[in-house]
């Protein structure tokens, strides 16, 4: 696709033209005329950006509310490394994933989606939380200096990937250049281990992952590009072989890390949101565990407990909970070893408190190898020795 042609998709017209999607302008005339009120209470909820969330009820006495949100998209250039490599992303309210966003189940769901005058894309956004016209796609594209309100009914629980949806190639492009986050639906009642048991956190972190795919040039290097427009070509291509130059949590290499880790004390629980708008991924904390997870992230399942790795389809957001129960530093990361390490795809939380010497100690330090010594038996025994 040449950019010409990407340029052709980024108005309502074009996209029709491009042949994006036949479906929508019969969508559209089945879409109302002008939404009807809703006689319930309203509440205004500022987002913030990840990896935190904004203050909420785990379970709520109230009965269902209009729950209004604001996103605005912000194209630009950010840097997604410690070597300066730039990538031209598009970003729910600046931030790669976009915030995220809790309601309960029942309650509606009122987005105020804004494309400022600044921006060169049509955008939109598509609710995998929602039921009907693309998720919302269909009646929230908006042109640059446009701005759309769009109503969903939360009737499902869990956490739900969103993502922008504008059409045809221009899909893939937006979501790996950023324009992806979560919705959580909560039970009115709170989460539970499907047993009964009531489940809590303490903290709740929100860790979006990306794929990124920055063109090269001949000599390999990076490339940086003036304009979203400009980068399209050669980003494309590079989407195209599937092989990603980053995979990284919360929008670059480190985000996540050293002085940025995610924080907690020991008997803390900890709720850790992780998505993926593209591809798979495989969470996996050190020295630690999903006490109860729900791997497809759909709170009507049963978590499954005491995981060692957990698996994010792509598109798809999963959530797990975790009391840590001894300090230090942990690493979360995708247990594609190779991504985690080498492309970026590494968090890591730093939990205060005592250390614990019954689940794990050091019997004997670092020393000299004596066949002498095993454990702290300072005179093994003949069996031991064998064993060896
Ligand atoms: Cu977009």
């Amino acid at each position: 696709m040449t950019l010409r042609t990407a340029i052709g998709c980024l108005s309502r017209r074009g996209m029709a033209a491009a042949g994006f999607s036949m479906a929508l302008p019969m969508l559209l005339l089945f879409a109302p005329a002008g939404a009807a009120a809703l006689d319930l209470p309203r509440e205004q909820v500022a987002l913030v950006a990840p990896p935190l969330v904004h203050p909420h009820e785990q379970a709520t006495a109230k009965g269902p509310e209009i729950i209004e949100f604001r996103l605005v998209v912000e194209e630009k250039r950010i840097v997604i490394d410690d070597a300066g490599t730039t990538l031209q992303a598009m970003t729910f309210n600046g931030s790669i994933p976009g915030p995220m966003m809790v309601v309960h189940e029942g309650d509606y769901v009122e987005l105020t989606l804004v494309n400022p005058a600044s921006n060169m894309m049509a955008h939109n956004i598509d609710f995998h939380a929602a039921t009907g016209a693309l998720g919302g796609g269909a009646l929230t594209l908006v042109n640059p200096g446009e701005q759309v309100v769009l109503r969903f009914k939360a009737t499902r629980t869990g956490v739900f990937v969103y993502h922008c949806a504008p059409g045809g190639p221009m899909i893939p492009w937006h979501v790996v250049s950023g324009m992806s986050g979560v919705i959580m639906v909560l039970p009115r009642g709170g989460l539970t281990d499907g047993a009964g048991h009531a489940l809590h956190y303490d903290r709740i972190y929100y860790i979006g992952e990306n794929d990124f795919y920055v063109p090269r040039d001949a000599k390999g290097n990076f490339k940086s590009y003036d304009s979203l427009a400009a980068s399209y070509d050669d980003t494309a291509e590079a989407m195209r072989k599937l092989i990603p130059s980053h995979v990284v949590f919360n929008g670059r290499v480190g985000a996540l890390t050293g002085k940025n880790a995610l924080k907690a004390k020991v008997g803390e629980t900890v709720l850790i949101v992780h998505s993926e708008a593209n591809r798979d991924s495989r969470p996996h904390l050190i020295g630690g565990h999903g006490d109860y997870v729900w791997e497809t992230g759909k709170f009507s399942n049963p978590p499954q407990t005491d995981l060692e790795t957990w698996f994010i389809r792509g598109g798809s957001a999963g959530a797990a909970l975790y009391t840590f129960r001894q300090p230090g530093l942990y690493a979360y990361l995708t247990h594609n070893l190779i991504e985690a390490v080498e492309l970026g795809a590494t968090a890591h939380f730093k939990v205060e408190g005592a250390w614990d010497d019954d689940p794990m100690t050091q019997v004997r330090p670092p020393e000299p190898i004596s066949p002498a010594l095993h454990g702290a038996a300072a005179k093994p025994t003949h069996a031991v020795v064998e064993h060896y």
